[in-house]
């Protein structure tokens, strides 16, 4: 058995997290190929089920309820098998999480990604802050064990692939695979 009880031959459980714009869903979804592992995105899930609280004009997101998005993946978590791509993470029991990785982008290259994207303004600001202050991967460190957290670059597509790859190796040692 593992720290998270979860049986060895079991499949684990993946935390993709990071600013938004650092390329977690990108990521998250060739990962999701490679390994056929169930991609799960805490953004469309909350919208798609109604894990919310309304929508937080200030921040121009909904207001996630948390409660709810533990409750609704709380035995597909304890299946295995999921990556879960989220900009946050503190909030997750810390048993569901074999994997945590936090992926980071050097500032103007996700500064030209979230201008694209249409944010502006304080949105804009706030979400560069959060990637120079490393908000995601601090919150990370404090909220899992430090051996399963790890930090990954993802400026190009060359990063993407190798931290894929990366990742898809991990997965099937940890699984005991051929
Ligand atoms: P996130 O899910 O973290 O918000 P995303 O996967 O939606 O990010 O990516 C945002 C945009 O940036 C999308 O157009 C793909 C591009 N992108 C992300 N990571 C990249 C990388 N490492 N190299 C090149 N483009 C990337």
């Amino acid at each position: 058995q593992n720290g998270s009880g979860r049986k060895k031959e079991g499949k684990p459980n993946i935390l993709i997290t990071g600013t938004p714009g650092t390329g977690k869903t990108t990521t998250a979804s060739a990962l999701s190929e490679s390994t056929q592992f169930r991609h799960i995105n805490i953004g469309d899930l909350v919208k798609e089920k109604n894990l919310h609280d309304g929508w937080d004009d200030q921040f121009d997101c909904y207001l996630i309820n948390e409660d709810l998005v533990c409750d609704e993946l709380d035995d597909l978590m304890e299946e295995g098998g999921n990556i879960v791509d989220y900009h946050g993470g503190d909030f997750f029991p810390e048993r569901w999480f074999d994997r945590v990785v936090v992926l980071q982008t050097e500032n103007s290259v996700l500064y030209d990604r979230l201008t694209k994207r249409g944010y502006t303004g304080q949105k804009l600001t706030n979400n560069i802050e959060c990637e120079i202050f490393q908000v995601l991967l601090e919150e990370a460190k404090e909220s899992y064990p430090e051996e399963i957290v790890v930090a990954v670059r993802s400026n190009t597509i060359d990063d993407i692939n190798r931290n894929v790859a990366t990742l898809t190796d991990w997965v099937r040692s940890w699984s005991c695979l051929p």
